[in-house]
């Protein structure tokens, strides 16, 4: 690092590597690397090292944009804010205040998040918010909340890892959605430890499997609830720990015992052989962790999914206890953050209720605003962009790409060009924002500071290195600039710090406790993990006894914070009462452990949660033979939206493709590269055969990462899980049919 360079975090995924940013003649700044941050050790993915291509003027915004005679043409600020705030007032004038649709994103700094729902709920009396995390990691963030009383991403820093006995991955392809944490992996098998990845693909994380095991889309169920009946019929069920720290065992045994392993073996196409293996492979190690992903969380039923592969963790004792555990990894870079303090629908800051009236009252007293004016829960994201046009008249859209990455795509893009009036804040034109009335040009990463909290709860400070260029204003400027247009002059400040004092005050007590953070603290750490209180003298008022809910934060172990060396001290929790009673003025050290000593619910005991097997919302038949599932390729990130303009990542990662098993390729008659079309219910796309044995007979693949005749998202299911409102990303039923050359001359 040299002395003009500053030290700061990537602005894509939930891994949020530590890179260093020095500013180059031309404005812009060059990555160097940075080693200092536990988590990525200066490593990097060509993502993050290509992060500069998008603040170039040659590829993003530079200008406000409104829509003249259906075209986009740049304008003022004060005109685009003008006909913002003008549209949004007269149709909440004429329709009421939910007729205001506001979607946010888990990219969106904790600062930015926090005030999106704020300024929906203060400025614009709307219920109607969600984002795009809900299709992202809310299915494990619902089972973990049932389970454990608290949901964090991983309860335990991804260091833990290696010294696991064992690592079941489920539908997780980290190798190539977040590269630098793959040493976790080969550091684990280095240390005797084993890995087994549960995929329908040999991925390239697959690869590194000491077992592979490749269900069917969809059915990670059927297949969890089959071991847990093989570790029960086996003997392998830890009795002491089931009656110590769990309730519920009774009614999930029932449930497991009635999925024998043929059974499981019918629905999965995982053998029973192989299904012992993974018992063993579990089961003989003092210490074994589940980690999911998208795979089984993005279907119809991804919260009983999960809470089958927790079932499974606390009937052999592997939770709440050192390096044992279920964690998920969330996915985009404030995956995490994003989620708890208020842009999602049923949510106020802080991980709090919003029809909690304890939680509605703190929040209030921090808002200045009276309770009863905060409106109830409103709908889920895909509920949300599917009344677009109907009940919701207007949107405000800032960090998403629906158009790209939503189910049921060109349906979604029919609702959004059906608005009254679509606004857009974006750092590229994307293909959302090009069906935009208004557009807004925010800056980025580098432009501004402000802080994410990454998959581990570790809440980091990603610090401003340069000065964004003329035109081009921050999001908060943005939503302080149309809250004061609306007549609401206060409440919403531009400076992040400032944001952040606020939401430690309106965090203080909730689940997701950051009012012992400061961007001090974390500008000399690296990242201090939730919850952490303030110190008892810290602003008492501002918290309403009620509201405190002392499981998350008494009862959680506060084990060393030291990110080089991970060892759990056995005392944890009288250390944690030292630090804390004997120094009640000491700052709080932060959690990076939770569960150890005792669960977030309110006997302190995890929950068990009866599930059994069901088919996915949509089935093969006859019409529609084969399972589509879809997902992400290492060089292109979400929608596509930045990163394909970056030519770096094009090159290697052109376009769309159909990944498919030579057999189904040779039934097409379809060669490597040729175009072949996938069809569903919900419409068809074409894309380049990619031949290869890695996938299932039964199966094809698509990445989700292009607009067009190739997106994926044409095809996908809407089907959504009932206590989540996940969308069944990954299993639909589909046919594949070969594209003759007239065909694909046309297309
Ligand atoms: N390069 C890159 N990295 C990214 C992102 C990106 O877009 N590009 N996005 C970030 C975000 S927001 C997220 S959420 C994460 C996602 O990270 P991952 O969850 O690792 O990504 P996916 O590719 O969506 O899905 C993982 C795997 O699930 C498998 N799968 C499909 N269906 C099933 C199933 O039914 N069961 C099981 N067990 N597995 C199945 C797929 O074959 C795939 O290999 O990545 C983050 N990192
Ligand atoms: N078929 C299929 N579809 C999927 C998935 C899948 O696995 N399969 N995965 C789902 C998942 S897990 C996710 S997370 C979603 C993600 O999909 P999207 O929600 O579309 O996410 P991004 O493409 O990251 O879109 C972010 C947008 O915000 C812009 N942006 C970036 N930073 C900022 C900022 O600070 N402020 C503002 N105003 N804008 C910003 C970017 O330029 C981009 O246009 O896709 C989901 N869709
Ligand atoms: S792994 Fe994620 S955080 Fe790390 S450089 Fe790549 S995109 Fe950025
Ligand atoms: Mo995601």
């Amino acid at each position: 690092m040299n002395s003009t360079s500053t030290p700061t975090h990537c602005p894509y995924c939930a891994l949020q590597c530590g890179m260093n940013l020095s500013p180059t003649p031309d404005g812009g700044v060059e990555v160097l690397e940075r080693a200092d941050f536990p988590v990525n050790r200066g490593a990097l993915c060509g993502k993050g090292r290509t992060a500069p291509a998008v603040l170039s003027s040659r590829v993003r915004l530079t200008s406000p944009l409104v829509r003249e005679g259906g075209a986009l043409v740049p304008a003022t600020w004060d005109e685009a804010l003008d006909r913002i705030a003008g549209a949004l007032g007269r149709i909440r004038a004429e329709h009421g205040a939910d007729a205001l649709g506001v979607f946010g994103g888990g990219g969106l700094t904790n600062e930015k998040a926090y005030t999106l729902g704020k300024f929906a709920r203060v400025a614009l009396g709307t219920s109607q918010i969600d984002y795009n995390g809900r299709f992202c990691m809310s299915s494990a963030a619902a089972a973990g909340t049932k389970a454990f009383g608290l949901d964090r991403g991983l309860p335990f820093p991804l260091e833990d890892i290696p010294r696991s006995g064992c690592v079941i991955l489920v539908g997780s392809n980290l190798a190539e959605t977040m590269p630098p944490s793959l040493r976790f992996l080969t550091e684990l098998k280095e240390n005797g430890g084993t890995l087994i990845v549960v995929d329908p693909r040999r991925t390239k994380t697959a690869e590194h499997a000491d077992l592979h095991l490749a269900p069917r889309p969809g059915t990670d169920l059927a297949l969890a609830l089959g071991l847990l009946h093989l570790v029960v019929a086996e003997g392998r069920t830890d009795e002491a720990y089931i009656a110590e720290r769990t309730t519920g065992w009774e009614d999930a045994r029932a449930a497991a015992m009635a999925h024998w392993p043929e059974y499981v073996e019918r629905i999965t196409g995982v053998s029973v052989p192989q299904l012992r293996e993974a018992v063993r492979m579990f089961c003989e190690p003092e210490t074994a962790m589940v980690l999911t992903a998208r795979g089984p969380e993005q279907q119809s039923k991804g919260t009983d999914t999960v809470g089958a592969w927790i079932n499974l963790c606390l009937a052999t004792g592997r939770a709440g206890r050192p390096y044992s555990g279920y964690g998920c990894l969330t996915g985009q870079g404030n995956g995490q953050g994003g989620r708890e303090h208020g842009q999602k629908a049923d949510q106020l800051p802080g991980y709090r209720k919003l029809d909690d009236p304890a939680a509605r009252r703190h929040v209030s007293e921090v808002w200045g605003v009276d309770p009863d004016s905060l409106p109830g829960p409103g709908r889920s994201a895909y509920e949300l962009l599917d009344a677009l046009g109907t009940d919701i008249r207007a949107l405000l859209l800032m960090g998403s790409n629906p158009v790209v990455s939503a189910p049921r795509a060109a349906h979604i893009e029919e609702r959004i060009t059906s608005l009254d009036f679509l606004a857009v804040c974006d750092v590229v034109l994307s293909e959302t924002a090009e069906l935009a009335d208004v557009v807004l040009p925010v800056t980025q990463w580098a432009e501004e500071t402000g802080t994410t909290t990454n998959l581990e709860g570790r809440v980091l400070l990603r610090r401003q290195a340069i000065t964004p260029p003329e035109g081009i204003r921050s999001d908060l400027e943005v939503m302080h600039e149309l809250a004061a247009r609306l007549g609401v002059e206060k409440g919403f400040p531009t400076d992040p710090e400032e944001v952040f004092e606020e939401l430690r005050r309106a965090s203080a007590g909730g689940p997701a406790d950051y009012s012992g953070i400061t961007y001090r603290r974390l500008a000399e750490e690296s990242g201090v993990f939730w919850p952490c209180p303030a110190p008892q003298s810290v602003d008492p008022q501002s918290v309403d006894p009620q509201s405190v809910d002392p499981q998350s934060v008494d009862r959680v172990m506060v084990a060393d914070s030291g990110d080089a060396s991970p060892a759990v001290t056995p005392d944890g929790p009288a250390r944690e009462a030292e630090v804390r009673g004997a120094h009640p003025g000491t700052p709080h050290p932060g959690t990076p452990r939770l569960f150890l000593d005792r669960f977030a619910t309110p006997d302190g005991r995890a929950r068990f949660v009866p599930v059994a097997h069901r088919a996915a919302a949509e089935e093969p038949d006859d019409e529609y033979p084969v399972l589509l599932t879809t997902g992400r390729v290492v060089a292109q990130y979400q929608s596509g939206a930045q990163t394909r303009r970056v030519d770096e990542l094009n090159a290697a990662a052109p376009g769309p493709f159909v990944e498919l098993h030579p057999r189904l390729a040779a039934r097409l008659g379809a060669a490597e590269g040729d175009p072949v079309a996938v069809v569903s219910r919900r419409g068809r796309a074409v894309a380049p055969a990619r031949i290869t044995h890695a996938i299932r007979p039964d199966t094809v693949f698509m990445p989700f990462h292009w607009p067009g005749e190739g997106r994926a998202n044409t095809l996908t299911n809407p089907a959504l899980d009932p206590t989540s409102r996940m969308p069944e990303f990954k299993a639909c039923a589909v046919r594949v049919e070969a594209v003759t050359p007239a065909e694909a001359a046309r297309d």
